[in-house]
């Protein structure tokens, strides 16, 4: 089965998203999520210019070449724009071999490990009491885990507290918004948000948080530490993911779980932390980090020190990432959560999909492929629009990690 035609298809029903659809001649295509929030150009142009050409003219069928091309043929390797380009060609490719095997996308992996996938979502709130109730509300919907986060007494804006909690969404304006940070403050704030949640919540809800690459190792030693009354599924992000070394620091000082990794691309990225045991989920994903077929080896390295998945799922990854992150989630024997937030209605219409959310959890449909397909005369109404991620000061003006 050879590649006729490759197209890039950028739309903005709400948020900007790009996709990459692969056509054969026989007849079958299949898509895959190119979406690297901020950056949606970079990527369709990476695709454009330098992928589309070289697939035209391959056979389908010959996915683990195809990404071995791109990822060592292309000399410069790893990042997120070169990464994402990969992931979405190999998404592609793998939608188009389940169709022509006539199988969902988790039977060609290895089949189901788990009925369903728990999967988590955002509660936020301005304040404690505004976030216990948004928990309760997710608790109401059937989540059986929860991400909970707070605005802080004293700042004025604080990342991943959005006026809807349904539909976070973190690239808020064309040019960056300032969101404004102070440790003293977060630190003092923290334990009280989740001693109320947790008594509102009861003993058997998971309980996540994410603290965005934002302390020292020592602050996230002690922020663990204060936080192990209320048991966490985990922390995420503690400090800047480029130090690993940090990790160790803050082992030392707290037995509270911890996940990182959406910023990662590559096995490279997440192999010290997953050989010295620094972490307890991996949170790459299939877009960001070169789709399914790299993905399934970075699981694969973290099996063996019983580090479990818990992808990146936040909006800005589209309903393509979902579809396919869904059915690795189904077969990979090492799971541990998803992220997911629903998308908006528009977003939804754009991508219709076979996945459905029940109690908790989310079910990959049984459509031949990832499920998921693009309603390209739908995207067209949709032009793209320049979006970017906020930044973060402190107090003093001071550039934050954000
Ligand atoms: C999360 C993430 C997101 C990212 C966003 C960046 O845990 O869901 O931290 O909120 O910041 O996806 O594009
Ligand atoms: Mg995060």
């Amino acid at each position: 089965m050879k590649i006729t035609n490759a197209t890039v298809i950028v739309t903005c029903p709400g948020r900007n998203f790009v996709t990459l659809k692969i056509e054969t001649d026989e007849g079958l295509t299949g898509i895959g999520d190119a979406t690297l929030n901020g950056r949606e150009l970079s990527v369709a142009s990476y695709l454009t210019d330098h992928c589309i050409p070289n697939l035209i003219g391959k056979d389908a069928g010959r996915i683990e070449d195809i990404w071995q091309f791109f990822y060592r043929g292309c000399y410069w390797r790893r990042g997120p724009v070169t990464m994402s380009a990969i992931a979405a060609i190999d998404t592609a490719l793998w939608d188009i071999k389940a169709k022509a095997a006539n199988m969902p996308l988790y039977q060609l992996l290895g089949g189901r490990s788990r009925d369903g996938v728990m999967v988590y979502g955002h509660a936020n709130g301005t304040d404690i009491d505004d976030t216990v109730e948004a928990v309760l509300k997710y608790k109401e919907m059937g989540y059986r885990a929860i991400r909970a986060q707070s605005g802080v007494p004293g700042l004025k804006s604080t990342y991943g507290v959005s006026k809807d909690t349904m539909f976070y969404e973190p690239a808020d304006a064309a040019l960056p918004s300032e969101n404004e940070w102070d440790t003293v403050k977060y630190l003092n704030h923290a334990p009280k948000l989740f001693e109320k949640v947790r008594d509102a919540v009861g003993p058997d809800i998971h309980l996540l948080h994410d603290i965005h690459h934002r302390l020292t190792p020592l602050e996230a030693g002690q922020l663990g530490r204060s936080l192990e009354p209320f048991k966490l599924f985990w922390m995420e992000d503690p400090t800047p993911a480029e130090n690993q070394e940090a990790l160790k620091l803050i082992r030392q000082y707290t037995t509270t779980p911890i996940a990182i990794g959406e910023i990662f691309n590559t096995i490279w990225d997440c192999k010290d932390l997953i050989q010295n045991q620094l972490i307890d989920y991996i949170r790459t994903t299939v877009v960001h980090a070169g789709g399914i077929t790299h993905l399934r080896r970075i699981a694969d390295l973290a099996a063996l020190y019983q580090v479990r998945t818990g992808s990146h799922g936040a909006t800005d990854l589209s309903p393509v990432c979902m579809g396919a992150a869904l059915h690795f989630d189904t077969w990979v024997p090492n799971f541990g959560i998803q992220e997911y937030m629903h998308h908006t209605e528009e977003t939804d219409a754009v991508f219709p999909h076979d996945y459905t959310f029940k109690d908790g959890f989310l079910y990959a449909g049984e459509t031949p492929g990832h499920g998921v397909t693009i309603d390209e005369e739908l995207a067209a109404k949709y032009p793209y629009k320049p979006a970017q991620l906020p930044v973060n000061r402190l107090t003093d003006g001071t550039m934050w990690n954000w």
